[in-house]
């Protein structure tokens, strides 16, 4: 049945392309329908309507999108540009619609055309540009830009498949390919005037021109055009609407005619096939396989066009190139995009004419960095032989910084050629190989980590002699999440309470919901939080239940763990200690038993088998425990499918525990952790990571802490760890252990999880053995809180009150004042 909500509404309220209110935006809506997706309303599907909703949405962004644009294009302000492989920025619709304070006006609207907004809402396709942490990090940081009102650009690669989705069949992780596209996608303006070529192989050419100057022409084999995709990212209830600039690859027309009239057609389309697979699909991290020529002919690929782009911006507004980094500070996201060093070099000094010491001033002030992570296997390096087949003129480049680099460190410290040696970009140890990590450092005025104990460890270890030669370099910014998504969108409930009981600041401020302190021991707010969490988990539950067919208990401690699944995030750890639960409810053992719901998300990168055997452990797990009738429901297990920011956006809210448990040292920052604390979740944790600043945050009694410290575990290593030393003194973990080697949760078979046993038993790199018994000690503090119920909701509420820290906005705010040096800038509409 449709209504027709016409009680506030005047019939002129605005034009049906802006105006906000339901009058207008119902008219938009209508006329979308028919004009865009050319569908009379009695045959619309729901796809129809969310279409025509969302060029709606879109099309009250426009105005400001336009203004803002103009506004850095005429004003002299200087502009962030965020580097990245990969953005994950989840479902448009709902964030739009939020931002622009329209989302019950929405909701009104889609009634009196018969249609839920929350169905609608469900059938976006998410662009999965991105693996996790790092991708998602982007996002939240272009929601802070356009919120804080900073001038700003996100610039990455606008694959045609994102990351897979992941189907889980016999227990089993089945990738299948991400089809975002399919369905079109009414975000993403495409601009095909706005293209540049990146150069690919062939050689290089030295001249001298007719100034006399030294000059160097590069002969590429293949040229790839580059064309602008553009997606408008709106800030909170203001009019600042940025940009994500992503590039999509195409052939170029007038090679294929060449190869053409020279007779090789089929050349030609080869040519054009090559050139177009360039931003067909997103790399997986964790890949052994990862270092493909793809990848690197995706990063150069991207990184060109966008300093190509700038530079076209700086003509537009009649800059002098020398002004280069006046005008633009360019964020490198990790590594993946620092190939700029020596593409913004080629650029400034080939085809600009400055000369070098100019060009590297120039390129040294403009560029900064960001380090996610300290596993060596995960820092970016590439063969030298690959990188010059592809990049001739780049490797030049890099060539001569790390030349005069070299001769810089020889003059500081005569004689300390180890140090020499071990400072190079090039490492000559084996096959040669270039480092990213410090090509990307010796071209930036500024290099951070993301958390605090991360950006030392980044001082002592892998950066060391950097940080010794540059001191005032080096920085840290703490991650931070956007509480506009995972907040205000995800959790509406809570959203509503915190509104009621601290006033809406806190949107824009998360430190205001430090006022809820006063609250913490209020039995009558105690009420309100519990059935805010309650309602969450019904939520969530129904969706488990939708999803795996698995029934849990919406009273049950909700104890989750959702992340990118590797062996140094340890969800084995958590499979131990499922397990010993297990085995103590069997045997009756475990008093005042607390009803348990594990659930786990996450993907395994395709080819790392033992995050792979890692799901299928916990599917086993599952499979056994929630279907032994002894355990009346006390514990179920559940791993969650395809696990994405959708998903995402039920599950953060319906947690009781935070699962953080990776090894000390290891984990980067984390930002899920984060997530759960904004929605009440207490953690159960290590030192590690931003769990440091989260648990000085939140109080140390409001945290779970458990296991050992990066220096212990340094240690531990270097003593010479035995794994099995842990399994000889104690029963239960061998019992754990023995149960699972003979195939208690594989139907039996005793070699599917032998790789995981004897891992664990005779390496066990990441020390889950060693951290057991601690974190088993641990669950029990966290078992016996959760029997005193006012406690626990004291310190969900706690939590809360006390992540105002971990808001992307006091992140952007850093990066601002300390690394880019730029200020908000109003933009006004016409
Ligand atoms: C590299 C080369 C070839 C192919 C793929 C890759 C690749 C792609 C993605 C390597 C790494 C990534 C992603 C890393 C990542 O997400 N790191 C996480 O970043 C978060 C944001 O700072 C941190 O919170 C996490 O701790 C960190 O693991």
């Amino acid at each position: 049945m449709t209504t027709n909500p016409t009680s506030d509404v005047t019939p002129s309220a605005g034009s049906a392309r802006t105006g906000l209110s339901v009058d207008a935006l119902r008219r938009g809506v209508l006329d979308n329908l028919i004009c865009l997706q050319a569908r009379p309303p009695s045959i619309a599907t729901p796809y129809d309507w969310y279409m025509a909703l969302s060029y709606s949405v879109r099309d009250r962004m426009l105005a400001r999108w336009a203004a803002t644009v103009q506004n850095y294009v005429v004003r002299d302000l200087r502009v962030a540009c965020y580097l990245s492989a990969e953005f994950l920025i989840g479902p448009q619709l709902g964030n739009n619609l939020v931002n622009l304070g329209i989302e019950d006006n929405a909701r009104a609207v889609m009634q009196s055309l018969g249609q839920d907004l929350d169905t609608l809402l469900a059938l976006e396709e998410e662009p999965g540009l991105g693996n996790g942490g790092l991708g998602r990090l982007a996002a939240c940081y272009l929601d802070s830009l356009a919120t804080l009102q900073i001038p700003s650009v996100g610039y990455g690669i606008r694959y045609e498949f994102g990351i897979f989705d992941q189907e889980i069949r016999d227990g089993c992780q089945v990738e299948v390919t991400d089809k975002w596209l399919q369905k079109g996608n009414p975000w993403e303006i495409v601009r095909p005037s706005v293209c540049y070529y990146a150069a690919f192989g062939g050689h290089t050419e030295k001249w001298t021109d007719e100034q006399g100057r030294f000059r160097v022409r590069w002969m590429p084999a293949r040229m790839v055009k580059g064309v602008a995709c553009d997606t408008p990212m709106l800030g909170f209830r203001v009019n600042t609407c940025n940009t994500l600039r992503l590039w999509k690859s195409e052939a170029i027309e007038s090679f294929d005619l060449q190869d053409f009239n020279a007779g090789d057609y089929y050349q030609a389309v080869q040519e054009k096939v090559i050139s177009e697979t360039l931003s067909k699909v997103l790399y997986p991290n964790d890949e052994p396989e990862a270092g493909k020529r793809l990848r690197l002919a995706q990063q150069y690929f991207f990184v060109s066009c966008s300093l190509q782009d700038m530079l076209r911006i700086l003509d537009l507004k009649g800059v002098h190139v020398s002004r280069f980094a006046d005008m633009f500070a360019v964020q490198l996201n990790d590594t993946h995009p620092s190939i700029a060093v020596a593409e913004l070099m080629r650029l400034l000094v080939d085809v600009r004419l400055l000369p070098w010491d100019e060009a590297w001033d120039i390129t040294c002030r403009t560029l900064a960095y960001t380090n996610h992570t300290l596993l060596p296997e995960a820092l970016e390096t590439w063969g030298l032989r690959l990188f010059g087949r592809l990049l001739p003129r780049p490797l030049e480049i890099i060539y001569e910084i790390n030349h005069r680099f070299l001769d810089d460190l020889r003059r500081k410290y005569p004689g300390d050629e180890a140090r020499v040696a071990r400072m190079s970009l090039i490492d000559e140890s084996g096959e040669k190989k270039i480092r990213m990590a410090y090509l990307s450092t010796i071209g930036s005025h500024a290099v951070n980590g993301v958390a605090a104990l991360h950006s030392t460890l980044l001082r002592q270890t892998v950066l060391h002699d950097f940080a010794e030669l540059w001191p005032e370099r080096f920085d840290n910014v703490t991650n931070g999440v956007t509480p506009r998504r995972f907040l205000l969108l995800s959790n509406p409930g809570l959203a509503r309470l915190l509104d009621t009981t601290v006033g809406d600041g806190w949107v824009t401020d998360l430190t205001q919901l430090r006022r809820l302190e006063a609250y913490a021991d209020h039995a009558a707010f105690h009420e309100q939080w519990r059935a805010v969490k309650h309602a969450n988990k019904q939520v969530l539950a129904e969706q488990i239940r939708h999803v795996t067919n698995i029934d849990v208990d919406p009273d049950a401690l909700f104890d989750i763990q959702v992340k990118r699944i590797h062996e140094y995030k340890r969800q084995h750890l958590n499979a131990l200690y499922i397990i010993t639960l297990y085995q103590r409810l069997r045997r009756n053992v475990e008093h005042g038993a607390v009803p348990r719901c594990f659930v786990f998300g996450g993907k395994a990168a395709p080819g790392y088998a033992m995050a792979k055997l890692m799901i299928r452990l916990i599917t086993g797990i599952a499979e056994v425990v929630n279907n032994d009738p002894a355990m009346h429901g006390r514990l179920k297990v559940v791993f969650f499918p395809d696990f994405n920011v959708k998903n995402a956006q039920f599950i953060y809210p319906a947690a009781d525990l935070s699962e953080q448990i990776s090894t000390a040292g290891k984990e980067a920052s984390g930002t899920g952790n984060m997530k759960f604390m904004m929605n009440g979740a207490i953690t159960i944790g290590t030192l590690d990571g931003a769990n440091v600043e989260i648990r000085e945050e939140a109080g140390d009694e409001n945290f779970f802490l458990f296991g050992l410290t990066a220096a212990q575990v340094e240690r531990v290593r270097r003593e010479g760890y035995r794994p099995a030393a842990h399994v000889e003194s104690n029963a239960e973990l061998r019992e754990v252990l023995d149960l699972i080697a003979g195939g208690q949760f594989s139907r039996g078979d005793h070699h599917v999880f032998r790789p995981l046993v004897d891992n664990l038993l005779h390496a066990d790199p990441f020390l889950v053995l060693a951290d057991y018994a601690d974190y088993v000690a641990c669950q029990e503090r966290v078992s016996a809180a959760w029997l005193d119920p006012a406690r626990w909701t004291r310190m969900s509420i706690l939590n809360t009150a006390r992540s105002g820290k971990f808001s992307s906005d006091r992140a952007i705010a850093e990066y601002c004042e300390r690394i880019w040096k730029i200020s908000p800038v109003k933009i006004a509409l016409e």
